[in-house]
């Protein structure tokens, strides 16, 4: 097994290995780097659906997206797809996935199913390196600040995702969704300092409005996506990425229109956060 940086700051390439059959001590090497680059890719997988959901099994909890498609004869599976006829895709801007659970998923172990001929590249940013990246100023502001987040503005009846041609595709628009977590967490395995909010479902900090939010917020969030701290993922037959959502943030390119593009995304169980 061969660990490669993707990019100085965030990823990493992760070679001969296969994940349907590598041992318990593999397993253990690839999580610590997942925890600690925040994505890893490995290539030439091939891993059926059966496969898909026995390694994840291996990780840990699954927990069951409640939005998205799932794939009729593997419910663990949530289908991450966009028809050629369709504009919109899931997880077109920069975000972490169910940070507006209470006790947020770990992270995501996602296989390529079908991709369009070029495009569809998915972009990851190091939330250690964001944070390591802030000035001291912004560093002192953010100290013990809590954060609300939801997801409701997303996907209820005449949300974001309702807006768009996206919409009919979506399941759990009558969800309520709400939590609170720090704005600077500590990763639970690695113990680094992470920023731990994001454009899609951080609303406002406790004891602050919105309005009062949205300068401090704009600023992390423009910390947060520097181009240095980034890693891009792009997608071949047979590719999987797994992800920590507590480390990275990712954002999948909507690039290719008029082509078809489907994922298998299997959705790991994580725990609460922590400052
Ligand atoms: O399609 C992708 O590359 C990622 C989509 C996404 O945001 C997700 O599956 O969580
Ligand atoms: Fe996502």
């Amino acid at each position: 097994m061969k660990l490669t940086k993707m990019a100085p700051r965030c990823g990493v390439e992760v070679a001969g290995m296969q994940l349907a059959t590598c041992s318990d001590d593999e397993l253990e090497q690839i999580k610590q780097a997942i925890y600690e680059h925040g994505v890893a890719v490995f290539r030439e997988q091939n891993l059926s659906p059966d496969e898909h959901i026995a390694f994840a099994k291996r990780w840990g909890g699954i927990d069951i997206n409640q939005y998205f498609p799932l794939e009729e004869s593997h419910p663990e599976i949530a289908v991450v797809r966009k028809k050629a006829d369709q504009e919109t895709n899931i997880g077109g801007a920069w975000h972490t996935d169910h940070s507006y659970d209470q006790i947020p998923a770990m992270g995501s172990i996602l296989v390529a199913r079908e991709l369009p001929p070029e495009g569809g590249d998915t972009l990851f940013a190091h939330m250690g390196a964001a944070y390591d990246s802030l000035s001291d100023d912004l560093k002192r502001q953010i100290e013990g600040l809590e954060a609300f987040h939801t997801a409701d503005h997303v996907y209820k009846e005449d949300g974001l995702y309702a807006q768009t041609d996206m919409g009919k595709e979506l399941r759990g628009q009558d969800m309520k969704t709400g939590a609170v977590h720090p704005v600077v967490i500590r990763h639970p395995q690695t113990g680094r300092k992470l920023l731990y909010v994001n454009g899609g479902f951080t609303i406002h900090f406790v004891g602050m409005t919105r309005e009062e939010s949205l300068p401090l917020l704009g600023k992390l969030l423009d910390a947060a996506v520097l181009e240095d701290n980034q890693a891009r993922v792009q997608w071949q037959p047979g590719t999987v990425a797994i992800w920590d959502n507590r480390t990275s943030w990712h954002n999948a390119l909507n690039d290719y229109q008029g082509h078809y593009r489907e994922m298998h995304r299997i959705t790991l169980s994580g725990e609460a956060l922590a400052a």
